[in-house]
């Protein structure tokens, strides 16, 4: 009984930026018989240096040179390391009518394997200072370090460590645009606060993927991945999609030792370029995101503030999760 009001509740407060009820998982003990791993060894001083080196282009926001100049990067990185890469451009439309000149970054690996797993990330940074303290600050783009960097360089290193040594499934890596452009806190009276705001990248490929009837067997999200002290819940949407493959992830870390990070308790529900995926493609997708549902903002302090910069990134936390993706690659 107290099961269905928490699912009630959680299925209530779906929707970004809010707290679901959380629940602590006690039970289904985990088998613990850990294959003998293959995975390579994910590299966070590489990873962090691909944080470093977005950061370093300046704001990625569509519609400026910095984000062109980023993206032309990510591409030729993706080409480096042996993917085969499409690069999908669209003018998508901003909650203010902008026309934005967004461009959604694949790159693929082994394309003839029909068993595929798909990770994707945004790449685009958020042109709000939204959430900072001071006012002052609310129209200002941000470094996007950890809020679209992290995601992307935690990938860059994997994609890296494909290109040394291919698993034996084929994979396939997104870096959706136009994620974090979404109706800022001071335009919500005009505009209103539709979550479609939010994910246009994702949801412009969801309608319109680069292979027609692109299937997977899972897809994992990786969103903010990169901050000291980061914990990752089992977030809602995943686990009503995706639930099996969110379990093997979380138990993954926990037997890699990551367990502080990924927490094993059920989290709140956040919009995010999951959404799309799942509900275009019926491809199980989960979200690795850092959200807290027992904190006030549920999002880190630095969450859409001028503090998203490099001083909140942490290679153990990049490690915890790039580590535990590989694994969870290789192992399969
Ligand atoms: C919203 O803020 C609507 N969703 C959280 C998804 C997000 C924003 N991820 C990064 N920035
Ligand atoms: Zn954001």
């Amino acid at each position: 009984m107290t099961k269905l009001i928490l699912l009630l509740c959680s299925l209530a407060l779906l929707s970004c930026g809010q707290k679901g009820s959380s629940e602590t998982v006690t039970s289904t003990p985990e088998t613990k018989k850990e294959p003998t791993s293959t995975a390579p060894s994910f590299n966070a001083d590489s990873a962090y240096t691909y944080i470093d080196k977005q950061v370093a282009f300046g704001y990625r926001v569509p519609n400026t040179p910095a984000h062109k100049s980023c993206g032309d990067y990510l591409s030729s990185e993706l080409k480096r390391f042996g993917a085969q890469v499409f690069e999908q451009e669209a003018i998508l439309t901003a909650y203010d009518g902008t026309p934005l000149e967004s461009r959604n970054i694949i790159g693929t690996f082994n394309p003839e394997n029909n068993k595929r797993i798909l990770l994707f990330a945004h790449w685009d940074t958020r042109p709000y200072s939204d959430h900072d303290p001071n006012p002052a600050n609310h129209k200002k783009p941000l470094d996007g370090a950890d809020d679209g960097g992290s995601g992307v360089g935690v990938l860059l290193e994997i994609a890296r460590q494909i290109g040394m040594k291919a698993p034996n499934i084929g994979v396939d890596i997104i870096f959706f645009d136009a994620e974090d452009y979404g109706t800022p806190e001071f335009a919500k009276e005009k505009y209103g606060s539709s979550s479609e705001a939010w994910c246009l990248g994702s949801r412009f490929w969801g309608k319109n993927p680069h292979k027609p009837n692109y299937k997977a067997e899972f897809g994992i999200l990786l969103d903010m991945v990169g901050a000291k002290e980061a914990v990752f819940y089992k977030e809602y949407i995943s686990m009503r999609y995706a639930a099996r493959f969110v379990d093997e992830v979380w138990r993954t870390a926990r037997n890699l030792g990551y367990g502080k990070y990924f927490i094993n308790a059920n989290g709140g529900g956040v919009t995010d370029d999951h959404e799309a995926v799942i509900t275009e493609t019926g491809i199980p997708c989960l979200d690795i995101i850092n959200y807290d549902p027992y904190t006030e903002k549920g999002f880190q302090a630095h969450w859409h503030t001028q503090n998203d910069n490099m001083s909140n990134i942490d290679k153990e936390v990049l490690k915890a999760v790039g580590q535990t993706v590989l694994e969870v690659v290789y192992n399969r």
